[in-house]
């Protein structure tokens, strides 16, 4: 198993426990654009990888990303922690100094990681996952989704960056949401109605890191079937 493989031979100081989904991605668009070396490790969520108990012990929530630092033995599971761990450690992309400009960055970044990041994830569940019959889940996360959504294109309709004059750490945690966009909306036209979030993703998607990062998921095969077995290893309450 790749997550037992870690214990047995350290090569890089950074091991990042990585599934091609929104939140994995920030955190390998970090690395790169800080130029940190990492190893990538697959946890196969649709394989069921993430339950296994190694990786529990590294994520009690059995979910990716995780983080491993050799060099300070820390161990950090969450994307949002992710990013402020290494951004407080290397002092990359790190919150900026001016306190009113720090506030707005923390009040976004949060703002991604408790709404944008699960209604997304919940309306593709209700969308595209969930049986028939969940009429009213999938109007609670689409309408909630939508609207947080929409709070970050009006932003950036004023802003150039989600928080201060720079790309930040904001724009990173953005970034990793922004690729699923029309399969969270369920509308291939989706990003005529973000125009300004789109704006910022073309920017970004521009940046060489941002090609690295995407690279990323072609150094394993994991497996792209949402089959039975997947269902049952993502969804463990319908079993
Ligand atoms: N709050 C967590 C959420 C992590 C999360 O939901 N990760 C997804 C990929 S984006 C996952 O590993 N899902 C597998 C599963 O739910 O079994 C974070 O920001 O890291």
């Amino acid at each position: 198993m790749a997550v037992v493989a870690f214990h047995n031979e350290i090569k890089q100081m950074l091991k990042l426990y990585y599934h091609p989904s929104p939140n994995p991605a920030k955190i390998a668009l970090y690395l790169e654009e800080a130029g940190l070396d990492y190893e990538m490790i697959p946890v196969d969520t649709r394989k069921g990888e993430q339950h296994e108990a190694a990786f529990k012990k590294i994520n009690p929530n059995a979910k990716t990303p995780a983080l491993i630092d050799a060099d300070t033995g820390a161990t950090v599971f969450d994307s949002t922690a992710i990013l402020l761990y290494l951004a407080d450690k290397t002092g990359q992309f790190a919150l900026p100094a001016d306190p009113q400009v720090k506030a707005q960055a923390l009040s976004w970044l949060m703002f991604i990681a408790t709404g944008i990041g699960p209604y997304s994830g919940q309306c593709v569940h209700f969308r595209h996952f969930a049986p028939a019959g969940n009429e009213y889940g999938l109007n609670r996360y689409d309408y909630e989704a939508k609207r947080h959504w929409q709070l970050i294109d009006d932003h950036l309709a004023e802003h150039a960056y989600m928080a201060g004059e720079q790309y930040g750490l904001v724009d990173i945690a953005l970034w990793g949401w922004c690729a699923p966009l029309p399969f969270i909306m369920g509308d291939d036209d989706a990003w005529s109605k973000y125009p300004n979030i789109k704006r910022l993703f073309d920017e970004i998607n521009a940046r060489p890191a941002a090609e690295r990062a995407q690279a990323v998921k072609a150094q394993h095969a994991f497996k792209s079937e949402m089959d039975d077995d997947a269902r049952k290893q993502m969804f463990p309450h319908n079993h």
